[in-house]
């Protein structure tokens, strides 16, 4: 049985470079050491026909600006599907402000491909039958507009990376994290106990370990409300918990 990476990303750009940094630091690059993953990364460029290597050209219509090419797209794509043989069944992913928003679940089904496909835009668009033909989703990182799909592509290798198995020290430091449980994160401390007049909470040094997870959970649990109450309605509460929201939620509704 031949040995396989858990992962590879073929990305497609034309700004190969910009994915050096990312790439050789950190979870990343300690997962591409210990060959948990692999990003190819395919300069568009290459694909192009003429000899000035063309990937955008005019928008039809008028306006400002310009667009990329199809054919240079296709061929990349159709490339590197022979080249790593990949089926039908591989995400081809555009990255784009129009695609659907980026969650910590949509990352945790993207982790469970061996393939995935990213193509990062340039200029004021793509071609529009890129989308209808090449890509098989569009994923947005956020509601911006930024030079092109690179940094969102890297967003989205780091976001998948880390949850695959041995690429984080352990599973259980992703459980915690911001929104594995659909919550906001709670307030983390370390030494000193007392730094310019702000102390650590008593319960995090009590050694009550039943305690201090309540006492997490609940901080989580503010924070959310505070912050980002609408993340609270897909959360999975306890009766307990949904309690102390209402409590906090009357508190908050009485004192202003
Ligand atoms: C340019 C533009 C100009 C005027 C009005 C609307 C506009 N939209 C764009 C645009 O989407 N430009 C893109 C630049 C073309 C494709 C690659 N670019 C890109 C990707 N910018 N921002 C992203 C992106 C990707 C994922 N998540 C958030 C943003």
């Amino acid at each position: 049985m031949a040995w396989a990476v858990a992962m590879r990303f073929h990305v497609l750009t034309i700004f190969p470079g910009m994915f050096d940094g990312p790439l050789s630091e950190s979870i990343i690059a300690r997962a591409i050491e210990r060959g948990l993953v692999e990003v190819n990364l395919h300069d568009i460029r290459d694909f192009a026909k003429d000899r000035h290597r063309s990937v955008d050209d005019y928008p039809y219509g008028g306006g400002y600006g310009m667009v990329m090419k199809p054919e240079p797209i296709f061929d990349a794509v159709r490339s590197v599907s022979t080249e790593a043989s990949l089926g039908d069944s591989v995400p081809v992913i555009l990255l784009t402000p129009q695609g659907t928003p980026l969650t910590q679940p949509i990352a945790e089904h993207l982790a469970t491909y061996e393939d995935l496909v990213m193509i990062c835009g340039r200029y004021e668009g793509v071609d529009e039958r890129v989308r209808e033909r090449v890509a098989t989703c569009e994923l947005s990182i956020g509601d911006y507009v930024l030079s092109g799909g690179e940094l969102a592509a890297m967003i989205v290798i780091d976001a998948v990376t880390r949850l695959i198995p041995g690429a984080v020290g352990s599973i259980e430091s992703t459980e915690d994290d911001s929104f594995s449980t659909g919550l906001l994160q709670f307030p983390q401390y370390t030494r000193p106990h007392v730094y310019e007049d702000c102390e650590v909470p008593e319960v995090l040094l009590s050694g009550n370990h039943a305690e201090i997870e309540r006492w997490r959970r609940r901080e989580s649990l503010r924070r959310t409300l505070e912050r980002r109450p609408e993340l609270l309605g897909h959360a999975d509460l306890t009766e307990e918990e949904r309690e102390f929201v209402e409590a906090l939620r009357e508190e908050r509704d009485s004192t202003n």
